[in-house]
């Protein structure tokens, strides 16, 4: 629908308003079996008092049955044909788009995000499963046929590994959840979802949709629960042949010793977290500048792994660049993201919150907060839920930010024009290598950065988020992930297993028939 129309957006808020109330729970789903057990309630992270619904924790038993159902289904799974599979996500696809209302109004709910950011992940969700779906037909249809000998035939195929384990983050609760689980079952594994705690409706909302579209219940498994319940048990089962990760570089390293136990070498792909930068020159175009440094910081209150956290400014134009961005940071709307117009939701919980408040109380001593955008109160005037106002904080280096900070707060570093080699230098030495925006009307400059930084995803005079399905493969290097990229032509490879057939077809009189029917 257009948003763009008030009318269409009065309309849209008003079903939003409607969905709203409902109870929603989520279980243990094994073969389609709902699993009862230990409950948690969800509460909206804008509002404490407002429990969205409740979540059945998975118990060891859910995921041995998890397990069992998953191996024994795999043997019918694989001998789907590719069309099949990947008609079935053409299906998700199309469902999703019809269910978006609902989908959009418990990740806005559950998870804070606005409608804007919760309508966009629908978009990506359902991209990566037309998306997977077409590079499985790509991929598994034919063998590839290999040049050879006379004589021989050399047939290349791929085939799904097994049980993959798809575990997901909670600031993309649709996109990445449905990413993953669509790359597993396009390539032909069956899953076991683990969805993050903290937005697990909204990704029991997304299964009900696969199964819908006719992923057999038996191939797509569901455990919500505490990752360090599920984990564990889970991870060290020999019957797993594959896991996908988003989420911090810490889960990632404890997901990788839970797999080294394995007597088989577990393909492990995890996007994890980054330390992003954009790097500034003197010829940057000052309005796109800021602009777009905003979106990339600011933007899903900074809950990006691609979120921009420290600009670099050259010393000749920093002050003003900073007192534009300020300018603009008093522009944006922070508030309900049941709202159309908010730009800026609350973060996802309470915890967050305070790792917040507190790297901010750290800077006030560490570096110089030069401007935070004054505390949310609602209509009420009462401050119930986990709001952080966008900061903007001047820094000397980046000893204070070792870690990832998950939220609206942008740092800025000035450097000297003619030290852009020890910039560069200080973007590689953190070890990540996600995202990388350059500002810069100079060619030569800007070819420079790119060749010399170890980013996956480097933006040239733009935002540095938001990376589309097919045409920005989205993924990062050192300690922000494995590869490969998400929504790009390698990933499915990554879910399958190759054979490689040499058939000495000479020795029999010739091609007997047998590679055409196998086709
Ligand atoms: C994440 O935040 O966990 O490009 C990764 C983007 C998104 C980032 C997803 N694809 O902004």
């Amino acid at each position: 629908c257009n948003l763009a129309d008030s009318r269409v957006r009065r309309q849209f808020q008003q079903n939003l308003a409607e969905l709203a109330y409902k109870q929603h729970q989520a279980v243990p789903l094994i073969s389609g079996t709902a699993y009862t057990g230990r409950t948690q309630a969800i509460i909206a992270p804008y509002d404490r008092s407002e429990v969205v619904g409740e979540v059945v924790n998975s118990n060891p038993q859910a995921i041995v049955d998890a397990l069992d159902a998953a191996a024994s289904a795999f043997n019918d799974w694989r001998l789907y044909l590719v069309e099949q599979r990947a008609g079935c996500l053409f299906k998700a696809a199309d469902l999703m788009e019809q269910q978006r209302m609902e989908l959009v109004a418990l990740s806005v709910r559950e998870g804070g995000r606005t409608i804007k950011d919760a309508l966009a992940e629908v978009r990506e969700a359902v991209d990566f499963c037309r998306y997977y779906a077409v590079s499985a037909l790509e991929l598994f249809r034919y063998p590839i046929n290999l040049p050879g000998p006379t004589g021989e035939e050399n047939n290349l195929r791929y085939y799904g590994r097994g049980i993959f384990v798809c575990i997901s983050p909670w600031n993309f609760p649709i996109a990445i959840f449905v990413g993953q689980v669509a790359a597993a079952l396009a390539a032909g594994n069956t899953v076991i979802a683990k969805p993050a705690e903290s937005t697990t409706l909204t990704a029991m909302a997304c299964v009900r949709i696969l199964h819908q579209a006719g992923i057999p219940e038996s191939v797509l498994q569901f455990l919500p629960g505490k990752g360090s319940e599920i984990g564990s048990q889970l991870l060290q089962d020999s019957r797993i042949a594959g896991v996908a990760f988003t989420g911090s570089t810490a889960t990632a390293h404890r997901i990788n010793r839970e797999l080294a136990g394995h007597p088989v070498i577990v393909p492990f792909v995890a996007e994890t977290g980054g330390q992003n930068f954009m790097i500034a020159d003197t010829s940057a175009h000052k309005e796109q500048l800021v602009q777009d440094v905003i979106l990339s910081a600011f933007n899903s209150a900074g809950q990006r792994c691609s979120a921009l956290r420290v600009l670099f400014l050259p010393e000749e134009t920093a002050d003003k660049i900073v007192e534009l961005v300020v300018g603009a940071i008093q522009q944006l709307r922070i508030g309900n993201p049941g709202d159309y117009a908010t730009d800026i939701g609350p973060v996802i919980n309470r915890a967050a919150l305070e790792r917040l408040e507190q790297h901010v109380e750290h800077m006030r001593t560490h570096g110089n907060v030069i401007f935070q955008l004054p505390p949310f109160v609602d209509a009420t005037g009462c401050y119930k839920g986990n709001y952080f106002s966008p900061t903007l904080i001047e820094i000397n280096d980046l000893k204070y930010l070792q870690e990832e900070v998950f939220g609206p707060i942008l740092h800025v570093i000035r450097y000297s024009s003619s030290n852009l080699d020890a910039v560069i230098d200080t973007v590689n030495a953190t070890g990540y290598g996600l995202t990388l925006g350059i500002h810069s009307r100079i060619q030569s400059t800007i070819n420079k950065i790119q060749q010399q930084v170890r980013v996956g995803n480097i933006y040239i005079n733009r935002n540095m988020i938001g990376a589309v399905v097919g045409v920005q493969p989205f993924g990062g290097m050192g300690l922000s992930g494995t590869g490969p990229k998400a929504g790009g032509p390698d990933y499915l490879r990554r879910f399958a297993v190759e054979q490689t057939v040499t058939n000495n077809i000479a020795a029999i009189g010739g091609n007997t028939g047998l590679l055409a029917q196998d086709l």
